[in-house]
């Protein structure tokens, strides 16, 4: 993933600083796509205010991971990590059919954040390998996509145990950033 990564992104951004967020409920699978995608050290911190991020950079590519959900005080904090963010990934479990409720609004609530009106959203439907994951399509209906406007999205099955549908979601993406993005 490494190799493919670096052919897929070293030349997106030029020297500008961008950022892509990993985001979705704890458990999705958000931190192993991280180590999956090979590309650097992960830095963990726990900023004071209480909630942990995860950074890998590459080049001049950020990529920062944290969960949604749980305690709403700390979410303004969030609006640290917004600026100059290219894209979000949103990772689903999904084998987690009782939380598809909390998933959506999740989703729903960073898509309204200003800072974040410009970017594109590459959605992971993961966990495929497990037995009763609902596809795409029921992910989909589920998270209520439709009623995404005025930017770009996709989403992808995978198996970020097996490595499975990450790269066709990557190349997306990067393809998808090339043309201009949202
Ligand atoms: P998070 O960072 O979104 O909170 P993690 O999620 O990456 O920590 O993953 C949570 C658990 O789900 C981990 O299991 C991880 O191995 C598992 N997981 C992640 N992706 C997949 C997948 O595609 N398929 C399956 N079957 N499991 C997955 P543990 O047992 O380590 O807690
Ligand atoms: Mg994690």
């Amino acid at each position: 993933m490494g190799i493919v990564f670096t052919r897929l992104f070293s030349s997106l951004f030029g020297n500008k600083e961008a950022r892509i967020l990993v985001l979705g409920l704890d458990n999705a699978g958000k931190t192993t796509i991280l180590y999956r995608l090979q590309m650097g050290e992960v830095v963990s911190t726990i900023p004071t205010i209480g909630f942990n991020v995860e950074t890998m950079q590459y080049n001049n590519i950020k990529f920062q991971v944290w969960d949604l959900g749980g305690q709403t005080s700390i979410r303004p904090y969030w609006r640290c990590y917004f600026p100059n963010t290219q894209a979000i990934i949103y990772v689903v479990d999904s084998s987690d059919t009782d939380r598809l409720v909390v998933a959506k609004e999740e989703f729903h609530a960073i898509l309204e954040e200003e800072e974040l009106k410009g970017a594109v959203v590459l959605l992971f439907a993961n966990k495929q390998d497990l037995p009763g994951a609902l596809d795409d399509a029921a992910i989909t209906e589920a998270l209520e996509l439709h009623r995404i406007k005025n930017r770009q999205w996709a989403i992808f099955k995978t198996s970020a145990i097996k490595g499975e549908g990450l790269f066709e979601g990557l190349d997306w993406l990067s393809n998808t950033l090339k043309s201009g993005g949202a």
